[in-house]
């Protein structure tokens, strides 16, 4: 008798199947409830009494980790009617409200998370006649389908490839012979994995407080994700290696989708996961990205050049007395993979809203670690080298001129061609609703010639200090590709 006194509400049913359908994340869990931001979902409730809203006062709270704060946007008080008083600076105020189609003591009520709320696992609970009860406990991720949030999509289309689709294509081979590679980008169980990642960033486990309320921005958790998609400097998912043998784990051609890699990752307790190289990084940072609700795209770049001494030159070295090449830290890849991802740049200015490079490989530091991005690509396309983040990184991957020089045995060196059209060719990714290869390198570069290229330069040089933003850590063993094209290279010079 005693419980039934004490329990006013007898049931909640958090209706999982109808929620996440109306949130598109039905593919993601059939058990679990998986919300978006700014846009409701709704709570059968069922009370001991009939419910009166004219005379009873439903509050509800919601937070977000262990020592939730109404003033950074992770713990919330509304209510039906909402009587809470706020301060003026709370941020992140979730809304509720009866739903019309209430009965004597079933009652239905719509919950709204605000559109820039943190992402992460909430608790949401309810107060009703002195007694809290908790409701529920659910992830909450971002919403491309939301006007309000900032990784707001307008294209049904678009979404669909860039969110949902799990059969996606990254492509590979040469900018001569470019060959598709399906890849599986997965759904179910991606939210909890791709979640476990923000919690065992080292900005979480740093600050966590501070990590969880800078979550409402996608520009904030997708350079979180960069970094921990490959294993340098933390606990993220992939070890990198360029060559074999790939001994204590699997060559990066054994991959041909992201659910495994990620699994196997969280099975073993956050350890990473051995081997990647670009194409395995990207692919699995866009399962990510899709997993949160950003939306993500996979981009290949041929002859993609990899800038080591910053000056926007791949300076390639060869002797005259013999095949013999001086080695380099400059190298040019016959292609390189990489991630766009979808949001707004309110830290830019409008015109840099849109698709952004972030690239997991791990290549050069950025603020001391190895992750890339989110970089414009508008600004990629426009030269605005003093953007945020690492935008000549990838500035020099699509522009670098290569210089070829003859090195002669007492020491000088003469140049033997200059050649500004080799790098960025071909810029390719999956056509939305199609299998199709998507030529965008008009997206990242004015068509090729010197007045374009004359206005770039002094603004590349002129600012020092994103440049010292990039390190001096080189993937030398990338030169593996090098080779191939240096050596027909030679084999052009030596014909001649
Ligand atoms: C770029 O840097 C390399 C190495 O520091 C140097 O040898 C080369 O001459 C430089 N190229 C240009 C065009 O400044
Ligand atoms: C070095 O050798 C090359 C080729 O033999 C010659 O053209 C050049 O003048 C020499 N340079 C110097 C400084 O001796
Ligand atoms: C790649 O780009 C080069 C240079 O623009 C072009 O000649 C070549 O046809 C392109 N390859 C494909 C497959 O489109
Ligand atoms: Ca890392
Ligand atoms: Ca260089």
């Amino acid at each position: 008798m005693l419980t039934l006194f004490l329990f006013s509400v007898l049931e909640v049913d958090v209706k999982v199947a109808d929620n996440n359908a109306k949130h598109h994340t039905d593919l993601m869990s059939t058990t679990q409830l998986i919300m978006r931001r700014g846009q409701s979902f709704s709570i059968h409730l069922k009370f001991k009494e009939p419910f009166n809203p004219g005379v009873h006062n439903l509050v509800f709270t919601a937070t977000l980790g262990n020592i939730p704060d109404k003033i950074r946007g992770t713990k919330c008080v509304f209510g039906i009617p909402d009587f809470v008083k706020r301060a003026p600076n709370a941020k992140a105020i979730w809304k509720a409200e009866l739903s019309p189609d209430q009965k004597g003591r079933n009652v239905v009520v719509n919950i709204t998370p605000p559109a820039d709320a943190p992402v992460g696992k909430y608790s949401l609970f309810l107060n009703y006649l002195g007694e809290d009860k908790k409701l529920g406990h659910f992830p909450l991720i971002f919403n491309p389908w939301c006007t309000d949030d900032s990784v707001y999509m307008e294209n049904e289309e678009k979404i669909q490839e860039y969110v949902l689709n799990e059969r996606g294509v990254i492509f590979k081979g040469s900018g001569n012979y470019i060959s598709p590679m399906f890849w599986d980008y997965g759904q179910d169980d991606m939210v909890e994995i791709a979640l476990t990642l923000l919690y065992v960033s080292p900005e979480h486990l740093t600050n966590p407080m501070k990590d969880e309320a800078a979550r409402y921005n996608p520009i904030y958790v997708s350079r979180i994700i960069s970094r921990m998609i490959n294993s340098d400097e933390d606990r993220g998912v992939l070890k990198g290696q360029w060559e074999g043998p790939y001994i204590g784990g699997m060559s990066p051609t054994h991959w041909s989708g992201s659910y495994p890699i990620l699994k196997r990752w969280y099975n073993i307790g956050c350890h990473p996961v051995k081997f990647g190289q670009c194409w395995v990084f990207a692919g699995v940072m866009c399962s990510v990205m899709r997993a949160l609700g950003i939306p993500c795209r996979v981009i290949t770049n041929y002859e993609s050049a990899h800038d080591c001494d910053k000056n926007l030159t791949i300076d390639v070295y060869h002797a005259d007395w013999g095949v013999k090449e001086i080695p380099s830290p400059d190298s040019i890849w016959t292609f390189h993979v990489w991630c766009e991802g979808w949001m707004k740049r309110p830290d830019l200015s409008p015109e840099f809203d849109g698709w952004q490079v972030l690239d997991p490989t791990p290549q050069e530091l950025s603020g001391g670690v190895h992750r890339c991005g989110p970089a414009p690509v508008k600004a990629i396309l426009n030269g605005n080298t003093d953007l945020d983040y690492d935008v000549p990184f990838v500035f020099a991957e699509v522009n670098a001129d290569c210089n070829d020089y003859l090195v002669f045995k007492n020491g000088s060196k003469k140049t033997i061609s200059t050649d500004s059209r080799r790098v960025g060719q071909n810029i390719s990714t999956k056509s939305v609703g199609s299998n199709k290869r998507w030529d965008i390198t008009s997206h990242y570069k004015h068509t090729e010639g010197q007045a374009h290229r004359i206005k770039y330069r002094p603004q590349v040089k002129k600012n020092k200090l994103s440049l010292t933003r990039l390190s001096f850590a080189c993937l030398c063993s990338a030169n593996s590709f090098t080779i191939v094209t240096k050596s027909s290279f030679l084999a052009q010079l030596f014909s001649m």
